[in-house]
């Protein structure tokens, strides 16, 4: 990045003041001067560093500067944890700063970054320091190669405020030739793979205990990615596309090709892409240091499947330890992913990881092309490539496995005795009732901090994302006892059709419930509670200038600093209704309120606490998860016996309504563009 990373956009024009002999690696001491002058130019502020010793970095730059930096692979991971522990171990904010001004100037970027994100996230002195959104950072991550000669260009004929927004088509990868393009516009949105670099972020897999070891980790890596791989699914559904199929042999030919047409800006090289047809190898790259069978995956998906059937896991000791019925599923996302915190890596591997790892190399499994991974080794990346969804309908198939052999929730668990709902209904202005709007809209973001050119100045990207009319819900609420009552209300979503049109089984559609809000309330005692909330409140997503933007405004109090970067895990709110389709999609809406009794989690509640919004998926900094519900809940199960359809899973505390999602071809101009023009 051509940026100093910790110094916010305002401030653009800084440079850190090194002391002594360290000045940028010494191959460009003859010319320091001349280059202090051109990025020293008009400089605002200073930023004095400490001469501390410094720590050795051998074994982090041993990954080269200019090549490619992957989570998934162990060596890199290693990499990663070693240079998070030193930005941890620096006792004072000084001392940190210092190193990394040093590691700056050494360690490959993309693992530089990585590291220091994860440090500044989980560092108690940083807590109000901001992360720029990774788009900025490095924005090759997420936008056509091609780009980058035109914001040269750009940039070097024309004065800053002459330029104009380089347009990228929303048709940039491929046709719809290939059937899986229609769904191109999700995969590919900035705002998910944001979300979703940001999540791994917040919940390493690989990192000191104190950071991996965070509450129901492992039960939210299933249930984020579960909603992921709902909310795909029920895209596809609007778009005439069957569920997505998962990734069952694995020498089988991958029917879905992925052309992903990024560059590295760092590497110059391309990303690499995937014919359709091709086929996954024993990977075995000295390079790496990394080799392993598909065999090996083989393996370790019987030894899960096995220890799903059994109902126990086999610890590192060689003890039994119980999947239970609410603590199962937390060691199983561990043990699958695998985390560091895997209750037995040796025996259960590696599964969900390798997986990555074996498609992101399926183009070059023994270096001998010297090529690196695909966008799937990466998760800034993963998310474009339509065989994320299939190896994550594979990891989530297993999760569900062991949900099949849980107790099913009875009447009693569902009712909330005394509650009733009487009333659900969608209102978005403009529109009729119970139904939802979406369109194209156009936003514009800035390049100019992850490219190196002079002049400098902003230059701008325009690109066309889904997005939808705000609405609102309004349940209406009975409460038959004496008292106020509190209660956890629930609203998910599904398609009401399956592929075929025929309505779905419900132990189908439960798995294609997406969530869409969730939050507390008191009820009075009285026929009818109206509660009214707005759609942009959802207990899964963060408002687009979140997402997208460095925020300008400071947080004002301690409290706000605490959780104030957890702000930028979030579904991007854009993204928060599926496309719906131009007839009108139909789709069935789901309100329940819960037994607070059931749900209350001391010291923490779904979207209380600054930066919290987006909690279902995310969690709060430095409390427990606030719900205390199996995730997903009450769909997480199957149903009890007897119950066929939606209509009878139903108890007197829920409601079903059907909602129509419209589409409009229509795309609106970009919004006002954020104040750091
Ligand atoms: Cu998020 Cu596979 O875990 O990418």
């Amino acid at each position: 990045p051509s940026e100093p990373f910790f110094v916010p956009k305002g401030d653009r024009k800084a440079v850190f003041d090194v002391p002594n002999n360290d000045f940028l690696v010494e191959r460009f001491r003859p010319v320091a001067d001349e280059l202090g002058t051109r990025f020293g130019e008009d400089t605002q502020v200073r930023v004095p560093v400490r001469n501390i010793s410094f720590p050795d970095l051998s074994f982090v730059m041993e990954l080269g500067r200019r090549d490619n930096f992957s989570l998934f692979i162990p060596r890199h991971r290693e990499m990663g944890s070693r240079l998070i522990d030193i930005f941890m171990g620096m006792r004072t904010f000084d001392d940190f700063l210092a190193v990394s001004v040093y590691a700056r100037d050494r360690v490959n970027p993309y693992l530089f970054v990585y590291a220091l994100s994860v440090a500044i996230l989980h560092r108690p002195d940083t807590k109000g320091l901001q992360l720029p959104p990774l788009t900025e950072i490095f924005p090759e991550k997420y936008v056509d190669g091609g780009l980058f000669e035109r914001a040269r260009e750009e940039s070097s004929i024309l004065s800053e405020g002459a330029r104009v927004p380089i347009e990228i088509p929303l048709d940039y990868t491929a046709t719809d030739l290939e059937e899986e393009h229609r769904v191109a516009y999700f995969r590919e949105d900035l705002g998910i793979n944001l979300h979703h670099w940001h999540w791994h972020l917040v919940y390493p897999f690989s990192a000191n205990r104190t950071i991996v070891e965070k509450d129901r980790r492992g039960e939210l890596f299933y249930y984020m990615h579960q909603q992921i791989v709902a909310r795909y699914n029920f895209e596809r559904l609007c778009n005439r596309l069957g569920r997505v199929k998962r990734l069952l042999n694995f020498r089988d030919p991958i029917e879905e090709g992925y052309f992903p047409k990024l560059d590295t800006l760092v590497a110059s090289r391309n990303w690499a892409s995937r014919h359709s047809g091709a086929k996954l190898s024993d990977i075995s790259r000295e390079v790496d240091q990394l080799r392993f069978d598909l065999q090996d995956l083989d393996r370790w998906r019987d030894r899960i499947i096995e220890a799903i059937h059994l109902g126990r896991v086999i610890n590192n000791r060689g003890e039994n330890v119980d999947l239970t019925e609410t603590g199962g599923i937390d060691i199983l996302g561990n043990m699958v992913e695998a985390s560091i915190i895997s209750i037995n890596q040796n025996l259960y591997g590696d599964f969900h990881n390798f997986g990555h790892v074996a498609i992101a190399l399926a183009h070059d499994p023994d270096h001998r092309h010297l090529e690196t991974f695909s966008v799937m080794g990466d998760p800034a990346t993963a998310m474009r490539d339509p065989v994320f969804y299939r190896w994550h309908a594979t990891i989530d198939d297993l999760f569900q496995m062991h949900k099949r052999t849980l107790p099913r929730y009875t009447p009693a668990q569902l009712d909330y005795q005394g509650i009733r709902i009487s009333n659900i209904e969608i209102t978005t202005t403009g529109a009729g009732k119970n139904e939802l709007r979406t369109f194209w809209q156009q936003n514009d973001i800035d390049l100019s901090r992850g490219m190196d050119f002079a002049p400098r100045g902003s230059v701008f990207a325009r690109f066309t994302q889904l997005a939808h009319a705000p609405f609102q819900y309004k349940i209406t609420v009975e409460n038959s006892g004496n008292e106020r009552r509190m209660g956890t209300v629930r609203i998910f979503m599904a398609p009401k059709f399956d592929e075929r049109g025929l309505p779905m089984l419900f132990r189908d559609q439960r798995l294609l419930f997406i969530e869409l809000d969730k939050f507390q309330v008191t009820l009075n005692n009285s026929r009818s509670n109206t509660i009214t909330r707005d759609s942009s409140k959802s207990s899964i997503t963060i408002p687009f200038e979140r997402t997208f933007r460095d925020l300008e405004a400071r947080p004002t109090n301690q409290g706000e600093l605490a959780a104030f970067n957890y702000c930028g895990c979030g579904w991007p709110e854009h993204m928060l209704v599926p496309k719906g389709s131009q007839e009108g999609f139909i789709a069935q809406l789901f309100v329940m309120v819960s037994n607070i009794a059931d749900d209350r989690v001391d010291g923490s509640a779904p979207g209380q606490g600054t930066c919290s919004e987006s909690s279902s998926f995310c969690g709060i900094r430095d409390k427990r998860y606030p719900d205390k519900r199996s995730m997903g809940f009450p769909f997480d199960r199957m149903p009890r016996t007897g119950v066929e359809t939606l209509q009878q899973f139903l108890t007197p505390n829920m409601a079903v309504t059907d909602v129509r999602i419209v589409f409009n071809n229509r795309v609106q101009a970009p919004r006002a563009v954020s104040n750091t023009i």
